[in-house]
């Protein structure tokens, strides 16, 4: 079989780089190692970058976005017993972020393509990526039992943090940059309405805590916990009680509980890999990079990386023209080290970390003053949470 674009991982990078090629005419596989169940399974991130939101409409996967989807123009930050709202739209000059699952955009996108029979293939690991340095590469996976062959013009890996893409490239001129962070984050999801109107992140001496929703009647929230915790730590009782200690710390509400319907533990890690391309090979979305996801970026990142991907291969293959192409990994990298930042900021912003001692609680507090009292503070972190400028977006 052959393709132009073999793109490996039926995440959020692999089905949208997929839909935008598609709609340019650009044939592209799709190969996943996972089942389809387990893909739309899975509980991730909810909050998206007013660019995420504006690239799924255009591109025609966001209808459902437009009906589901809470558009926030505020933000809540409670910290030393007080509650403090930002403005995010004034102060972005008109951007909001939107809360909708990772989940739904990942069962919007699959139908998008299942809808024009694309050809995406579940439970297809791929084993191997070979000479990605000629002008043929090729992909050996695993489907239905058999080794099969793909020859293609490019590979994208868009396998995820844990694929085989990004160790394919070799070392040098890979290299990695990495930090990993002293605790983690214990998510739930609970069927209990949720108990403010926008999200709320907590700075509280006991630890970190978030408050989201997936929609009126579902919230999902977050603690900060020690890096080797786990869920059996935990009971549900116990979780409450800790989100509302952190939540509601020196104010009169508390939150509305309800079942707890799925529970996981998140590490905390930056994580970056530069470069994204070696010869045939791009890499785009966690296959390249991680960030804390105190920032709400991973998801956006995926996005952004795939949007400039996207447009790469449309100048190349529609007008002959390989500036992106060539400039891919520089142009991605760019915003990455700036998301990268922003991300790692408010990760140390919010979380406590005993090693850091008293003073370092006090600088915690100082920034978080800046944020919600000067505009200045405000706008600065507004521009950054609801998303910097995409450098390549295609047209629809
Ligand atoms: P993904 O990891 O989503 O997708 C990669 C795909 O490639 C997977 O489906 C995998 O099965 C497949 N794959 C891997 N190896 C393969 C192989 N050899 N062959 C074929 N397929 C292969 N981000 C936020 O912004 N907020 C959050 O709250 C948040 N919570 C998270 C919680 C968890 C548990 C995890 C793991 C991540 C979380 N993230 C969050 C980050 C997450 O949203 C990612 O940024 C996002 O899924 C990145 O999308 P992709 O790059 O497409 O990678
Ligand atoms: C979520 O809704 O899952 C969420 C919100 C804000 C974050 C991370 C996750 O920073």
């Amino acid at each position: 079989m052959h393709t132009r674009i073999a793109i490996i991982g039926a995440g959020p990078a692999g089905l949208i780089l997929s839909h935008m090629l598609h709609l340019h005419g650009i044939d592209s596989i799709v190969l996943e190692a996972r089942s389809r169940d387990y893909v739309l399974g899975r509980i991730r991130a909810g909050v998206l970058e007013q660019g995420t939101v504006d690239l799924l409409i255009q591109s025609g996967a966001g209808e459902r976005l437009q009906r589901e989807g809470m558009a926030h123009k505020y933000k809540d930050f409670v910290f030393a017993g007080a509650r403090h709202r930002l403005d995010i739209e004034d102060l972005s000059g008109g951007k909001v972020v939107t809360v909708y699952g990772q989940t739904e955009i990942t069962k919007d996108l699959i139908a998008a393509r299942e809808a024009v029979n694309a050809p995406l293939l579940f439970e297809a690991p791929v084993t191997r990526i070979e000479d990605i340095d000629s002008g043929k590469p090729r992909i050996i996976y695993h489907h239905d039992g058999r080794e099969h062959t793909l020859s293609c013009d490019f590979v994208a890996g868009c396998d995820g943090f844990h694929g085989i893409a990004r160790d394919t490239i070799p070392v040098p001129p890979r290299h990695n940059f990495e930090r990993v962070y002293p605790y983690c984050w214990l998510g739930i999801l609970a069927q209990a309405p949720p108990a403010n109107d926008v999200v709320i992140y907590a700075h509280h001496q006991r630890g970190f805590a978030l408050l989201s929703m997936r929609s009126p009647q579902i919230s999902r929230l977050y603690l900060q916990v020690p890096a080797d915790d786990t869920v059996d730590n935990w009971s549900d009782r116990q979780i409450w009680d800790e989100l509302d200690c952190r939540l509601a710390a020196g104010q009169d509400w508390r939150l509305t509980r309800g079942p707890i319907i799925e529970k996981g533990i998140t590490p905390m890690r930056s994580f970056v890999a530069e470069p994204m391309r070696h010869g045939r090979l791009l890499l785009a979305g966690d296959a390249a990079h991680i960030v804390p996801p105190t920032g709400a970026k991973g998801l956006n990142l995926a996005f952004a990386d795939a949007a400039v991907l996207a447009s790469a291969f449309i100048e190349h293959y529609k007008r002959h023209d390989d500036h992106i192409l060539a400039g891919y990994s520089a142009i991605c990298l760019r915003r990455i080290w700036q998301v990268e930042h922003f991300s790692w900021w408010v990760t140390s912003m919010m979380h406590t970390d005993p090693a850091q001692g008293p003073f370092n609680l006090r600088m915690q507090l100082a920034q978080l003053d800046y944020i919600t009292s000067t505009r200045t503070g405000g706008a600065m972190y507004a521009e950054n949470f609801t998303g910097l400028p995409i450098a390549h977006v295609p047209d629809f």
